[in-house]
């Protein structure tokens, strides 16, 4: 073990065998009035989600399939940079725990050699200017084997036991992502996400790239020039600067 401590995050951690998808426990959790900083860890998850209804595979005691429950005192129109927040310290914490380097794919992918390594699902309910919570799920494929994936996903998703060729502890690195997540989240609190953007643009792997939007209505080819202060995508095109906002675009490097 490492020993990092943290005093809000996990103090609260509801551990699961199997659950169908640690958002859905944690939305249910935090109905039930669960805390700031609660957690929801499963071994495994039966339907796991990624956005716009697609899938997430979440095979028993090879990953860290787990959510976040978060009541902030920001608007709702900041919630979307907690998924950049999580990207930052799932990045650091991979770092720190197994010495490998990644790359964030604007919005909520981690990648290593264009594979896809984790994924985060950021989810909100508010009312009016008020949050009410936020949960942040995290998908991180740790300790499965290239064979073990889907046909499907062989060729676009990997894991740090892949990367490393040996297997990663998840408990030690379950408990640096938390103490990195508990360090940023501190920080867009007290002075906003100003300084986490700035990390975020370092670690970024599409900023400079010429990238397609795919849309539910439009798609169209550009270069991504950078993240503005929402985390929102500054795409350059023919017809000039578009704003990307996440959630219900796919983004394809060329
Ligand atoms: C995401 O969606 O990347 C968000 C995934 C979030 C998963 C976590 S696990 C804990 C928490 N509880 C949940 O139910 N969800 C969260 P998206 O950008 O839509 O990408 C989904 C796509 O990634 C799928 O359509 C597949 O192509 C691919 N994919 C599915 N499982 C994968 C895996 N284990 N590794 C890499 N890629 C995967």
């Amino acid at each position: 073990q490492n020993g990092r401590k943290t005093k809000v995050l996990g103090k609260d951690i509801q551990y699961y065998k199997e659950v169908i998808s640690t958002n859905n426990q944690a939305k249910f959790a935090a109905q039930q009035d669960a805390g700031e900083g609660t957690i929801i860890v499963s071994e495994a998850q039966t339907s796991g989600r990624g956005r716009l209804a697609r899938g997430w595979y979440s095979p028993a005691e090879k990953g860290i399939w787990f959510s976040v429950i978060l009541r902030p005192h920001f608007l709702p129109q900041e919630a979307p940079k907690c998924t950049l927040l999580a990207a930052v310290a799932i990045v650091k914490a991979i770092e720190t725990i197994t010495e490998i380097q990644v790359g964030i794919k604007w919005p909520n992918d981690i990648l290593y050699n264009k594979l896809k390594l984790v994924g985060i699902l950021t989810e909100m309910n508010a009312e009016m200017d008020c949050i009410n919570y936020i949960i942040i799920g995290m998908g991180i494929n740790v300790n499965i084997q290239k064979n073990e994936f889907p046909l499907e996903l062989q060729h676009i998703a990997t894991s740090l036991a892949i990367i490393k060729g040996k297997k990663i502890s998840r408990v030690q690195l379950l408990n640096e992502i938390l103490f990195q997540i508990e360090t940023l989240y501190n920080i867009a609190q007290a002075e906003g996400f100003v300084k986490i953007l700035e990390e975020w643009k370092k670690y970024s792997v599409t900023l400079g790239k010429t990238v397609d939007v795919i849309g539910i209505n439009d798609t169209f080819a550009g270069l991504a020039m950078d993240i503005d202060a929402d985390g929102a995508l500054l795409v350059k095109t023919k017809a000039g600067i578009k704003r990307v906002l996440a959630g219900d675009v796919s983004i394809r490097a060329k």
